[in-house]
């Protein structure tokens, strides 16, 4: 970009290559992996609970056939297979109170499932938890033009609500690499963050209702679709990000923000991370109310999106790369703030590549180096996934750490993400599952993480570490404390000697006061950080359901 203006670079840009991977039998048994993880005293799925599930549904929405459901028991990753011997495929919140009254009845763990495109293996059993899968759950039920606020089924792709969006001149405030394919109520249940996150905040913040099943099969109508409703505690905050721990997510409220009229996106290149932070430091303070994401990606990783996907980088090879985009009202007025930022870090040296795309043409070129990464490392073969929230000045000291501690036994270890959220993905891949490279990177990296005042899940997801750290063999059922009712009343006995034990989820959640919630958030991160080395192992593998076998 040196010696040109920021408007008259365009790309230089190749079309992307598609990728499709298959599902199946070589990914290895989660069960298998972990050997020290036991399925629980859950029932069993036999003819007569099929038979069952086919009065509540029709039959062709209860699937058994092997071959069918093996692409429901594996992950995208390929890192996580499950033994379900069902898949049940609602279309309406009835149904869904139907199916979760009758296995909480008969004690059969249920794993509640969207577009299957989670990064950590929670959409997906670890044994053989009945799938309640969520794509016919398809509808978008309303859109209310005055306040631009969308309500829809679980199951819509987060794509196609966008487009749905687009003709009323409205945007999804959530966008993710996997928007093809992952639905809402996934995204609701995992409080997914995304590429736009430094502009529209976190999902919680857009969420004004929700509808929920709760494991006995009763319906909670949160449904609001008020932007200020402060009558009562804020239930819905109980199921965002609880990943159907709690309850199945049936609907969803939207607010909807306006859709920018003018998007630009420039991809730079730097020499060092500080030039990193100095860019992002100068698009917050100049770019201001348009900056719409600040994504960076390191050498090692443009090499992996390049090479393994066959993707072109518009911009001589640095060794960080940034994309920066801008989502505004007025093309010239945003062009012309773009201008004057580029030029000014192009001029002290802090920039000393880049491009710039305007056109929607353009802009699709550039925007895969970044959102095709999760997709390109599979190439690699196994990828060891982290991700990470830390404080800006180590940030990238994580993945020099990681580096040094793992030299030429990998493929690669690679450092990306949302720098503006102070969010890295750091990956590492081989040619196949290591367990003497898995031993060098946990607890490592956890404690490393911790260290600096981290978090070791910045936005994909995180509830394992509460079941395996307090595992234990349960005197009754009743008290397993997978399912969710006895866990919260296993919280709330230690937190809150005081409290009244609820005897159902939802009189829990009702009776359950402030202080406990308080407690229970708090106490969450608190045992985060002190029970790492009891519970890294399966963070990435296990996530907790509310009746998870
Ligand atoms: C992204 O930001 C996703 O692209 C995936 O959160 C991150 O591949 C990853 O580690
Ligand atoms: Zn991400």
């Amino acid at each position: 970009m040196l010696g040109r203006s920021a408007r008259q670079i365009r790309s230089m840009l190749r079309a992307r290559s598609s990728v499709s991977l298959s599902t199946g039998q070589d990914v290895e048994l989660t069960s298998q992996r972990y050997p020290d993880l036991r399925r629980k005293p859950f029932g069993q799925v036999g003819p007569s609970e099929i038979a069952r599930f086919q009065a509540i549904l029709d039959s062709n929405r209860v699937i058994t056939d092997p071959t069918e459901l093996d692409g429901y028991n594996t992950d995208w990753m390929r890192i996580s297979r499950g033994q379900g011997q069902v898949v049940l495929k609602p279309k309406t919140t009835a149904e869904v109170s139907q199916i979760l009254r009758y296995c909480s009845e008969q004690n059969l763990a249920v794993c509640p499932q969207g577009g299957n495109t989670g990064l950590v293996g929670g959409s997906i059993p670890v044994f053989d938890e009945v799938i309640v899968n969520t794509s016919l759950m398809n509808k978008i039920e309303s859109l209310d033009i005055n306040s631009s606020v969308v309500t829809v089924q679980a199951g819509v792709i987060l794509e196609q609500l966008d487009r749905h969006l687009a003709d009323h001149d409205l945007l999804v405030p959530l966008d993710l690499g996997a928007k093809g394919s992952c639905q809402i109520g996934g995204n609701v249940s995992t409080n997914a963050g995304g590429l736009r996150l430094l502009r529209y905040g976190s999902l919680q913040g857009s969420i004004l209702g929700l509808e929920v099943v709760l494991p006995n099969g009763e319906i909670l109508d949160c449904l609001s679709q008020l932007k200020k409703d402060n009558t009562g505690y804020h239930l819905k905050h109980l199921f965002i990000g609880s990943e159907g721990t709690l309850g199945f997510v049936t609907k969803v409220a939207i607010q909807c923000p306006p859709r920018p009229k003018a998007v630009n996106v420039a991809f730079l290149g730097m020499t060092s991370f500080e030039s990193v932070l100095r860019t992002f430091k100068e698009a917050r303070s100049n770019l201001g109310e348009i900056l719409s994401s600040c994504e960076f990606i390191d050498a090692e990783a443009m090499k992996c999106v390049t090479g393994n996907l066959e993707l072109t980088c518009p911009i001589d090879p640095q060794a960080f790369y940034m994309l920066i985009e801008t989502s505004g009202s007025r093309s010239n007025h945003d062009e012309e703030k773009l201008t004057e930022f580029l030029e000014a870090l192009m001029s002290d040296g802090t920039v000393v590549d880049g491009t710039v795309a305007s056109s929607e043409a353009q802009i699709q070129k550039i925007w895969p180096l970044r959102e095709r990464l999760a997709e390109a490392l599979l190439r690699d073969g196994y990828c060891y996934k982290y991700d990470i929230s830390l404080p800006l000045d180590v940030f990238y000291d994580s993945v020099i750490a990681m580096k040094e501690r793992l030299g030429s036994r990998v493929i690669r270890c690679i450092g990306y993400g949302h720098v503006g959220d102070g969010n890295m993905h750091l990956n590492i891949t081989t040619k196949e599952y290591d367990d003497q490279v898995m031993q060098l990177i946990e607890p490592f990296l956890y404690e490393w993480t911790s260290h600096h005042k981290g978090s070791i899940s910045a936005e994909h997801e995180f509830a394992s570490w509460f079941i395996m750290s307090r595992e234990r063999e349960p005197e009754n059922p009743e008290d397993d404390i997978t399912i969710p009712r006895a866990a919260m009343n296993k919280m709330i006995k230690e937190l809150c000697p005081n409290t009244r034990v609820a005897n159902d989820a939802r009189e829990l959640i009702l009776n359950c006061s402030t202080e406990f919630i308080h407690l229970l958030s708090s106490e969450s991160n608190e045992m985060c950080n002190n029970q790492l080395k009891k519970t890294i192992s399966a963070e990435h593998v296990l996530m907790v359901r509310w009746n998870e076998g």
